[in-house]
Formats: C-alpha cells, sequence, structure tokens
C-alpha cells in the first residue's frame, strides 16, 4: 500500500519516487484497478506507473468515451457496500396499509433497485403480494422482463391508471414524466423507497416515505405481507385491463415484427435480434427510436445487464460503455457477451472507439440501426435528387444523415468483422456468425426503411416534442 510504499522510499529502498508514481500508488490504495484516458506528455507516465502498479490502463480515442467507460466499470463492478439502514418501522406499516387499500396498485422498479441488488426479496414480495410491476429502463432485469407480473408492455396504461405507486429506487424525472399528469393519475399515491433523502417529494409529495436501503426495506415490507398473509387478488378489474392491454400490444408489435419486406422495420430487427441473443448477455443501447423500440423487444433476463443513455439521454455513451464491460468480461473470463445497439447517429459520437476494441481484441457486437439519421431519414434516391436541387447546408433536413452510410467498414479498417445487412436472413446469418467469433469485435450495419417508426401510439403527448 501507500504506506510501504512511502517507507521503503524514506528507507532508501528506492532512490527515487516521482509524482506518477505517487498518483498510481495512491490510486492503487484506493482499490483502482482500471484506468481509462489517452496519454500525452506528461500523462504518459502517470499511465506507465499505473501499469507498474498493477493497474490495467485502456487507451481511448477520446476523453469523453473514456469518462463514459470508467463510469460503467463503476456501476459494473461491485463497489463496497454502504452501512444499510432500514426504514421506520411505523412507516413500514403505514406503506402495507397504503398498498393494500389501494385498487389498481403498482411497482416501479428502478435503478436503484438494481444497484441496491433488491432482486432476491423483491421477487419474493411480488410473487408473494401478487403486484404488477414496471422496470424503469436501467431497473430492467432486476425481475426478468418475462415475468408473469411484469406489465412493461402496458406501461402507458399502468403508469396513467395506477391509484398507489410503490417506487422503488427510481426517480420521478421525464423518464416517468414527473410523477405528473397527465401521464399519472393526479390523486396517485406515492409509496417512495429512496436511500437518498434529497430525492424525497421531488416533483410529487410522497404518501409514505420509506428512507434506506432498497433491498433492506423491501424486505421489511415483505416480512410484513408475509405475517398476514396478505396478497393483491388477481381476479381484479386492474390486472384484467393491465393484461388485455399486453395482449393487444403485443399483437401489434408482433405484427410490424413479423412483415416480410426490404427493406426492414425496427420491429423486425429487434425481433430477430432478440430470438438470438444469450439470455446472459450485457445489452448497451442508446439512439432514439432505436433506444426506445430496443428497450421493449430485447428481454432483460438479469439484474445489472442493461446500460443504456439513461437519465440524460446522452448520446456517445455506448461504446465506452461496451469497452468497460467487455474488458471486465474478458479479464473475469465470464463467457458473456457484450451486445452494443446503436442508432446511426449515436454510434457516430464514439465511432473512433471500434479502433479500440479492435486493438484489446474485445469480442463485442456492436448492432447499428441505420434508418439515416435521427429518428428518421432519406433513402438514397431521393437524397441524391435533393442534393442536385441545391444547397445542401440550406435544404437538407436536419435530422439526415448520409445514406446508407456503411459504418461495417470502420469496423473492417481496423480488422474487426464487418457486415451489411438488409434482409433478415442476413441479419441472423451475421448475428450468429458474430455471437460466435469470441476474438474479434464485429459490426452489423442493418440498413432499414429510412421511413420506419415507432407503432402507433395511444396518445399524442407519448411522443409529442415538448418544445
Ligand atoms: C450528447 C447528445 N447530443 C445530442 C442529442 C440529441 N439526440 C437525441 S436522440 C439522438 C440520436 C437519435 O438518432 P439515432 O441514434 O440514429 O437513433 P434513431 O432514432 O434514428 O433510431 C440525438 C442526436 C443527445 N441526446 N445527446
Ligand atoms: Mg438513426
Amino acid at each position: 500500500n501507500i504506506q510501504q510504499f512511502l517507507s521503503a522510499y524514506s528507507d532508501g529502498a528506492m532512490d527515487e519516487v516521482t509524482g506518477a508514481q505517487l498518483i498510481a500508488e495512491s490510486l492503487k490504495a484506493q482499490k483502482v484497478d482500471y484506468m481509462f484516458g489517452i496519454v500525452g506528455v506528461p500523462v504518459i507516465e502517470v499511465a506507465m506507473a499505473a501499469q507498474a502498479a498493477g493497474i490495467k490502463f485502456v487507451g481511448m480515442r477520446n476523453e469523453q468515451a473514456a469518462c463514459y467507460a470508467a463510469s460503467c466499470y463503476m456501476s459494473l463492478s461491485c463497489c463496497p457496500p454502504p452501512p444499510v439502514s432500514v426504514a421506520d418501522h411505523e412507516a413500514v406499516t403505514e406503506a402495507v396499509s397504503v398498498l393494500k387499500a389501494a385498487k389498481s396498485p403498482l411497482v416501479i422498479v428502478g435503478k436503484g433497485a438494481a444497484y441496491g441488488r433488491a432482486e432476491a426479496a423483491l421477487r419474493e414480495f411480488v410473487e408473494m403480494s401478487g403486484l404488477p410491476f414496471l422496470p424503469t429502463p436501467m431497473g430492467k432485469g432486476v425481475l426478468p422482463d418475462d415475468h408473469p407480473n411484469c406489465v412493461a408492455a402496458a406501461r402507458s396504461r399502468a403508469l396513467l391508471q395506477a391509484d398507489v405507486v410503490l417506487l422503488l429506487g427510481a426517480r420521478l424525472n421525464w423518464i416517468l414524466h414527473f410523477g405528473l399528469p397527465p401521464r399519472f393519475n393526479p390523486n396517485v399515491k406515492v409509496i417512495q423507497v429512496d436511500l437518498c433523502a434529497e430525492e424525497m417529494g421531488n416533483n410529487v409529495k410522497p404518501a409514505v416515505s420509506l428512507l434506506g436501503d432498497v433491498n433492506a426495506i423491501v424486505n421489511q415490507l415483505l416480512k410484513c405481507v408475509q405475517k398476514d398473509g396478505w396478497r393483491y387478488p388477481s381476479n381484479t378489474e386492474w390486472w384484467s385491463a393491465l393484461k388485455e392491454k399486453i395482449v393487444s400490444n403485443a399483437k401489434a408489435s408482433k405484427a410490424l415484427a413479423l412483415e416480410v419486406r426490404v427493406p426492414m422495420n425496427y420491429y423486425m430487427v429487434f425481433h430477430h435480434i432478440s430470438q438470438l441473443l444469450p439470455q446472459d448477455c450485457i445489452i448497451v443501447s442508446e439512439g432514439a427510436n432505436t433506444m426506445d423500440i430496443g428497450r421493449t423487444m430485447l428481454n432483460n433476463y438479469l439484474p445489472r445487464h442493461r446500460l443504456d443513455a439513461g437519465t440524460f439521454g446522452t448520446m456517445g455513451v455506448g461504446l465506452g460503455f461496451a469497452i468497460a464491460a467487455a474488458a471486465l468480461e474478458k479479464s473475469a473470463n465470464s463467457g458473456r457477451r457484450v451486445v452494443c445497439v446503436e442508432g446511426d447517429s449515436a454510434f457516430g459520437f464514439s465511432g473512433m472507439e471500434v479502433e479500440t476494441m479492435c486493438r484489446y481484441q474485445l469480442p463485442v457486437v456492436i448492432i447499428v440501426v441505420n434508418n439515416n439519421g435521427i429518428y428518421s431519414g432519406m433513402d438514397p434516391k431521393t437524397w441524391k435528387e435533393m442534393s442536385q436541387m441545391g444547397d445542401l447546408t440550406a435544404i437538407a433536413p436536419p435530422v439526415s444523415l448520409l445514406p446508407e452510410a456503411r459504418y461495417d467498414l470502420i469496423m473492417t479498417a481496423f480488422g474487426g468483422q464487418g457486415y451489411l445487412v438488409r434482409t433478415v436472413q442476413e441479419l441472423r446469418d451475421a448475428l450468429q456468425r458474430s455471437l460466435s467469433d469470441w476474438d474479434r469485435p464485429s459490426l452489423l450495419n442493418v440498413l432499414i426503411d429510412p421511413s420506419s417508426d415507432r407503432k402507433q401510439q395511444e396518445f399524442p403527448w407519448l411522443t409529442r416534442s415538448n418544445l
């Protein structure tokens, strides 16, 4: 440790100590085991001293992506658990009585439940109480998406009509429409479970606040319902309404997924990807339609196996996240695959990190869902016609990107496998081949219909811009 290092120096066992060594040794003493960055004078010395101190150094192509990689590493590798604090006993009893009085209760599982490792207690609680649950984007997988109590496929209805929401480590921010109408019932009662006192009451005043460790509190709730054997009945109007919506939404997605057409639509692409991905893979995703539709179609079965643009919707995080995740999986020899599902615009933000993946032989499978733009784009012919009509900077829609750009060639440029994909068969073949290659990364450039869109939404405010 740093003390030994310094005493070796003062004993004269070492002739000289450099600033770089001190930085490296103190990082090591704080249990840093990976460093992501870019060197140049005088950072080269720090990176080399880090390696000498036993810290692995991943040289990236842009500091922004290096920061994303480091933050991802933090959330995937386990930090020492903080001291566990439980909620006030009376508040727990109060929460259970609010739940029992609910006509249409809903459990929302946030990323706090994932970080808090609440999966085992939560599964028992949900199965014991018979309550419907909805994961937030990063809460996906705490309980498997195919769990019978998961109502993700009826998300809008569940949020709109719930009269009591048990909010587990999730924030009422824009992702949950601030907990307010028109997305939520104006009289909804929120039971808020959170580790952070400052999150309590943000946007909606909770009916009950349970401050403390999510896992510990779910266990407290579980004990409470176990004691009197309470269970929310499965034959309620609420469950029928949710199930009816799940069935009709699944039907609409399936109809789109089973279309036979070239170019493909989003639903076809995700349907076939979801059939081929291993259940334990880590899914990284970013984009707009790509991330939103992908989230509904690509199931997570395990906690902490999904990383996406998250709370701030920041594009550019995907490749950094994937590099950190793949470095971890590779050194642990876990056999788990990292799959990175990117919109074509999202991919562009950190696209040069493909070289990083090739250099370190990280077998990430990147799938670029390429619709020639941000939300939508133009087909090559229309683009060409438009370019003959005038100055593109004056007339090209700001959402458009170069049609049919060959992102797959970026991967082959550095020695990885690139695939250009237009059809379902090509998609399946390329994905199967990529998933069996553990020596190098692959990139599937999946050209889809540039006017492909989400399926019809029930409410216009779901997709309308707030501007
Ligand atoms: C750092 C950053 N810059 C810009 C944006 C604005 N933005 C939102 S989604 C998006 C890209 C969506 O396009 P794409 O990744 O191709 O996904 P698609 O919707 O086309 O499937 C952009 C640029 C953002 N979210 N983050
Ligand atoms: Mg796009």
